[in-house]
């Protein structure tokens, strides 16, 4: 598991020639304009990136979280906030394959592994984040439809999406009260907010949902009424390894920018790599990045394998992970020194889309929240 066999090292490096060709050269000018590349995008599913852990006879690449996570590591050295829209997107997708019946299989999975539908997740809502089983949003039932209505919140990719998965109320509270159903972006009902303006992650859309007694056939709902929070969370899970996987490949692209540049710079008549407490700086830079990977991959072959404490190691991986992956991107900025602060040399573009990492896909004090409780019992 810690060493690549030859097929491993073939599908990571794919991953790494489309960062490189694809991602790499725009991710600048993209954050700059604020420009969501779908032209790019949808060039990421003839080569198996639409559908990386969904199963291959509905055009999945049918590859274990631990290619996942080491895939959205390399797509994150071209551009971090791309590859977090992958992900988002490979959740959403998996969320229909893993729980979707046949007819929602056919319909949505195919083109959305091959990236001609895009896909978002939306549970948050403007009043209901982080206890996501208190959401609002209902569904009332009125024949063979739901009638929706309500906000989500914070959405990645509204807007410029074909579907969302989204969790909504269809019985009473907490979390049993909540479905998870399919929504096409063009259901009449169905609006989006302006685009939010953030400090990272320009090169994607973040819009609010609203639905003003939006229908959604019945047809499309994941699973069984109340099923819908433990679809979510069970998305989640996976998805937390990814947004982490996308931290250690930006850090990682920061860290390998300072070896270049430190090597270069010349200051006190020698170059600055010389210098034994930048040096210092940079091994442990590594080293803590070696070790929220090796992490990483503990936790996605605990998920792969249905460990009974996947839950918590997915969630100690993406606290890890996206904390230290925010702390070295950071202090490559430093070592760069001014220029660190400049945007044509990339490092602070690094440093804000990483820092929302430690936000979503549930804060890093909830994460401690899942495992304090899996310790403890309560
Ligand atoms: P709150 O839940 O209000 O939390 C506020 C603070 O209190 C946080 O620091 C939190 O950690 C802390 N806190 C709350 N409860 C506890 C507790 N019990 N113990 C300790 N601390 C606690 N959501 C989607 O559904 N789909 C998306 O595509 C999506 N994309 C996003 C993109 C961006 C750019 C951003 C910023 C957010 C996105 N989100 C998305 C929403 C994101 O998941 C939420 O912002 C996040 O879960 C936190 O919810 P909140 O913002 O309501 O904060
Ligand atoms: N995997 C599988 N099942 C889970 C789970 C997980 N990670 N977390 C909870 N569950 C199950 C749990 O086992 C329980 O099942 P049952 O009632 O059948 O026994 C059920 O869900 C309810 O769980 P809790 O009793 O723990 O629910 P509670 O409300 O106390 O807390 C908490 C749940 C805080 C862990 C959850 O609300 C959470 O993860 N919040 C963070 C929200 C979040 O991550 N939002 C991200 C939005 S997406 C995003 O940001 C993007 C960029 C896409």
């Amino acid at each position: 598991m810690l060493t690549l066999n030859d097929d491993e090292r073939a599908i990571v490096e794919t991953a790494r020639q489309f960062a490189d060709e694809f991602f790499a050269p725009h991710a600048l000018e993209w954050d700059e304009r604020k420009h969501f590349p779908v032209d790019v995008l949808r060039k990421a599913g003839p080569v198996g990136l639409g559908g990386i852990y969904v199963r291959e006879d509905i055009g999945g690449s049918g590859l274990r979280r631990l290619d996942a996570v080491r895939i959205f590591e390399e797509l994150a050295t071209g551009c971090p906030t791309m590859a977090a829209y992958l992900s988002i997107h490979n959740m959403a997708t998996w969320m229909i394959d893993e729980y979707g019946t046949e007819w929602q299989r056919q319909t949505w999975v195919q083109d959305m592994a091959s990236m001609e539908l895009l896909g978002s997740y939306a549970l948050t809502e403007p009043g209901v984040g982080s206890d996501a089983a208190a959401l609002n949003t209902k569904a009332v039932r009125d024949g063979d439809d739901y009638v929706l209505s309500g906000a989500k919140q914070f959405i990645s990719g509204a807007g410029a999406n074909d579907v969302y998965v989204m969790m909504v109320r269809t019985g009473g509270s907490g979390p049993h009260g909540i479905s998870a159903l399919i929504v096409p972006a063009d259901t009449p009902g169905l609006s989006v907010g302006p685009n939010e303006r953030k400090m990272g992650w320009n090169a994607q859309p973040t819009r609010q949902v609203i639905l003003d007694d939006a229908r959604v056939p019945v047809a499309n709902r994941l699973g069984s009424e109340g099923d819908g929070f433990s679809i979510a969370m069970n998305g989640l899970n996976g998805g937390r390894l990814s947004i982490a996987a996308c931290s250690v490949g930006g850090a990682q692209s920061a860290l390998d920018k300072s070896v270049r540049y430190l090597s270069e710079r010349q200051a006190f008549g020698k170059s600055l790599a010389r210098n034994e407490a930048l040096r210092f700086t940079l091994a442990d830079m590594r080293t803590e990045l070696e070790a929220a990977r090796t992490l990483l991959w503990r936790a996605a072959a605990g998920l792969d394998a249905g460990a009974p404490d996947k839950v918590e190691l997915c969630a100690m991986a993406k606290r890890f992970a996206t904390d230290t992956g925010f702390e070295v991107a950071n202090k490559a900025l430093q070592l760069h020194g001014g220029y660190g602060y400049l945007h044509e040399y990339g490092l602070e573009k690094i440093v804000r889309d990483l820092r929302v990492h430690q936000i979503l896909e549930g804060t890093n004090e909830i994460m401690r929240v899942v495992v304090a409780r899996a310790l403890t019992g309560a």
